[in-house]
């Protein structure tokens, strides 16, 4: 093998990592965790054209305060629909929604969609 062929092996190879870690980058955006503040834990949820991030992790059994957040909102997005809260509401289509979710509620899979059902988000108790 002369230095010319390793060279482009190693170009390649760089070339590949690269595309593998913008895919992984884009792919954390997918999902996200819930941020602790004295004894709540917050998780934050933008709505407009679908919900971001799509799933979050947060830690089972504590009092837990949803937020979604519109901003120019006039997508179905805003129709919200939590089936285990029996929550449904339009969202206003800018400014924060907050939904307190309790410690017993706080367990498992929670999922959110939209009103027709084509946009979701879930929320993983561990
Ligand atoms: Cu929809």
């Amino acid at each position: 093998m002369n230095k010319s062929i390793i060279l482009s092996v190693g170009i390649s190879l760089l070339v590949i990592g690269g595309g593998l870690w913008l895919g992984s980058q884009s792919f954390t955006g997918a999902s996200g965790v819930a941020t602790v503040v004295g004894g709540t834990q917050f998780v934050d949820i933008t709505a407009k054209g679908g919900y971001k991030p799509r799933i979050i992790i947060a830690t089972a059994g504590m009092p837990t305060v949803l937020r979604v957040k519109t901003s120019g909102t006039f997508d179905c997005s805003s129709s919200l629909v939590i089936p285990k809260l029996s929550y449904q509401k339009f969202l206003q289509s800018s400014g924060t929604e907050e939904i307190s979710i309790s410690s017993e509620q706080a367990q498992g899979t929670m999922q959110g969609l939209c009103s027709m059902g084509m946009y979701n988000f879930r929320i993983e108790f561990q």
